[in-house]
């Protein structure tokens, strides 16, 4: 630990995510840290950038707020606060500031978890995206639902991540599709319930080859299918392609799915201001399935304080950027928990090669990260984790 870390330098620029969008990489005495972005985004999260664009902000940071933060001294996470009083973001937006945050924290201890808890111990549960649609492809033909999530039941991080990528080699192999969405995920053109059948066949090969259990969980994005009181499916079964679902339907829909297709957790069920239907759903699968606020919640403290009070969820998403501060994110994280709410650190569609996410996620004593399955974006982040999980086997 680096207790007396002091500001000498701070650089930033813009750099390329996954999806060759313009974002920000910060770094703190050569410490560099980078903030992906969303493609399914609620209407509440935080503003990224400022509308002068990327430019704007590097140009901002470099030549004023650089000076400002030179020469202060931080050794613990409390000490952000530091950061974020000296930080515009009505001026600069919030990914810059997230961005400094992991950079600041990195140059704290480059095992930024020790920073946030030193004594952490327990590695998160995956959810990994093997099959998606929904927003994250431009295509009529492909699933609704935004992602088809693998969990894999092991003891180690390590295992589950082979389990997982087997499950996804075998995923393509089967499928008569190469086509995959902005999260490495497949898009065949399958109806969901066609593909919950043959996901439920491809766990039961896993077990038979691995003796590893994984389970299946979704991400309906549903906001994104909610159009005018109803849920639009373009391909919601094999017969009748088009269907529009009202609430009632859709609430009935996707407890079916819990019961005859044993999916275990399913994020945004209901458009993003619909606490009372998350709830019904809650009640409905009876503690069989985490029901998870994503777009509902947005990381936002006031927004879980409501989904507690109004019984919606047993877990919920946590998004650095979706809330743009790392000290609210804490702020998030400490309510959900003292009201017995899974916690799940989530990765964006479009990312970089930073893997502080996973660092905070372990330091947090998050109870699942969804971090994806392929490409490498996604992969140094599940690598980190396999990573500190050796680390600690040989501690
Ligand atoms: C989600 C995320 C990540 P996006 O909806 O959970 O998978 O998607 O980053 O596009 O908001
Ligand atoms: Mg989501």
């Amino acid at each position: 630990l680096n207790k007396n870390m002091i500001i000498k330098e701070v650089k930033a620029k813009s750099i390329l995510d996954s999806n060759g969008n313009e974002c920000i990489e910060v770094s703190i005495n050569k410490n560099v840290a980078s903030i992906g972005y969303g493609v399914s985004r609620s209407s509440k999260e935080a503003i990224a950038y400022p509308k002068q664009g990327v430019g704007f902000v590097v140009n901002k940071i470099n030549n004023e707020l650089s000076l400002k933060l030179k020469g202060l001294k931080l050794e613990c996470f409390d000490d952000l606060e530091l950061i974020e009083e000296r930080f515009d973001t009505e001026l600069l937006g919030h990914s810059a500031l997230v961005a400094m945050e992991m950079a600041v924290l990195k140059s704290i201890n480059t095992e930024v978890w020790r920073v946030v808890n030193k004594n952490a111990f327990k590695l998160p549960i995956q959810l990994g995206n093997c099959i998606g649609g929904g927003v994250h492809i431009k295509a009529q033909d492909a699933p609704d639902i935004q992602e088809f999530l693998l969990i894999p039941r092991t003891d180690s991080f390590e295992e589950g991540f082979y389990a997982n990528l087997r499950a996804y080699k075998l995923i393509g192999d089967r499928l008569k599709t190469e086509r995959k969405d902005i999260e490495n995920a497949y898009v065949p053109r399958m109806s969901c319930v066609e593909l919950l059948e043959f996901l439920n066949d491809i766990i039961s090969k896993v077990d038979s080859e691995l003796g590893v259990k994984i389970e299946i969980g979704i991400d309906v994005a549903a906001s994104q299918l909610y159009k005018k009181g109803n849920y639009i499916y373009k391909n919601f079964s094999k017969d009748k392609k088009e269907k529009s679902l009202g609430v009632y339907e859709q609430l009935h829909f996707l407890a079916s799915l819990v019961n005859d297709f044993n999916v275990k957790y399913i994020e945004d069920p209901f458009e993003e201001n619909d606490f009372e239907s998350f709830s019904k759903l809650k009640k409905m699968v009876k503690g069989k399935c985490l029901v998870t606020g994503d777009d509902l919640t947005s990381t936002n403290p006031f927004l879980i304080k409501k989904a507690i009070q109004n019984d919606s969820i047993n877990a919920v998403i946590i998004k650095p950027n979706q809330i743009g501060s790392l000290l609210t994110m804490r702020e998030s994280i400490l309510i959900s928990k003292d009201n017995n709410i899974k916690i799940v650190f989530s990765h964006r569609s479009g990312e970089t090669l930073d893997n502080t996410i996973a660092d905070l996620a372990f330091g947090f004593k998050s109870d699942y990260v969804k971090f994806g399955i392929m490409g490498r974006e996604r992969v140094v982040k599940l690598k980190e984790l396999v990573n500190i999980e050796k680390g600690l086997i040989l501690s």
